[in-house]
């Protein structure tokens, strides 16, 4: 019997939680999940209930039934009572991962652009800030481009550090990370199953995302949303690491864009991808 309930209980079909608000959300979707259960099983014991008790007898003569107030009337509150009372229940926790205004002080933000069918992510570089492009100036919009999908633009001094990686990016442990994800092509989903975090990303607009990991280890992003004909490979890898561990990660990175641009001194090129990774497609 154990055994059946297991299998049944889709909130152990969960991946591990690492995000310091991914604990509320599971136990939000727990009590709709059970509500749910309990529903589904009243409803339709109800009706196999009266399946049976009215089924076909011979003789016996059926009779037209033009409503009963009473009834409607309860079919109708009832719900509504229970889909406010759910709204006003999760609202708080609604508010705290996805207001805008709520979004704590960032630790970390990284730019994200899904395409299909893969990801960019894009790092403020060595000066700790984004150069002109696409996200920071709207009318440099016109120079994305698959070699520039971020829309950098090189005569902008600031930008001449920022980095980007493709189908992987890499974050510190307990640090408030925004992400402003975005899409060069269709819409796609920003999801971090271990995050609890999912937010689909439009052409044109930054969606402003927010987590806070509390451990580290390599875990997947995901599209979730059906994106053409290669949506079930555009995923990513990401690392989350110690502090210390993410300081050396991006001064390494910080020095391989110095030489970088050390050895294209003069031309125009694009900010440089500096780590990309193929993850195996499944
Ligand atoms: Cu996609």
């Amino acid at each position: 019997m154990g055994d059946i309930f297991k299998v049944f209980n889709m909130m152990a079909w969960f991946p591990e939680n690492v995000s310091t608000f991914g604990a509320e959300l599971d136990n939000l979707f727990g009590v709709i999940y059970y509500l749910s259960v309990v529903i589904f099983f009243l409803t339709f014991g109800i009706m196999g209930y009266f399946l049976i008790k009215y089924r076909h007898k011979e003789g016996r003569k059926g009779y037209n039934y033009h409503g009963n107030n009473i009834v409607e009337l309860t079919w109708t509150i009832l719900p509504t009572i229970l889909f406010a009372g759910l709204g006003l229940y999760t609202d708080s926790a609604w508010a705290e991962t996805k207001y805008s205004h709520k979004v704590p002080v960032a630790d970390v933000e990284i730019l994200v652009l899904g395409k299909q069918f893969g990801w960019y992510a894009m790092y403020p570089g060595a000066d700790g800030k984004f150069g002109r492009n696409a996200y920071t100036d709207r009318s440099a919009r016109h120079l994305m481009s698959t070699t520039n999908p971020f829309g950098i633009d090189s005569t902008d001094e600031a930008g001449m550090d920022d980095f980007v990686t493709e189908n992987q990016f890499k974050i510190p442990v307990n640090s408030n990370v925004v992400v402003r994800g975005s899409s060069i092509d269709v819409l796609h989903s920003f999801f971090l199953p271990h995050m609890r975090v999912k937010q689909d990303v439009i052409p044109g607009l930054w969606m402003k995302i927010w987590f806070n990991a509390f451990k580290t280890g390599n875990y997947e992003l995901a599209c979730a949303e059906l994106c053409g004909g290669g949506h079930y490979s555009m995923r990513a890898e990401y690392e989350i690491l110690s502090k210390s561990g993410y300081d050396k990660w991006l001064d390494q990175k910080n020095s391989d864009v110095k030489q970088l641009r050390m050895m294209s001194a003069g031309t125009t090129e694009p900010a440089p991808i500096v780590e990309e990774s193929h993850p195996a497609s499944h």
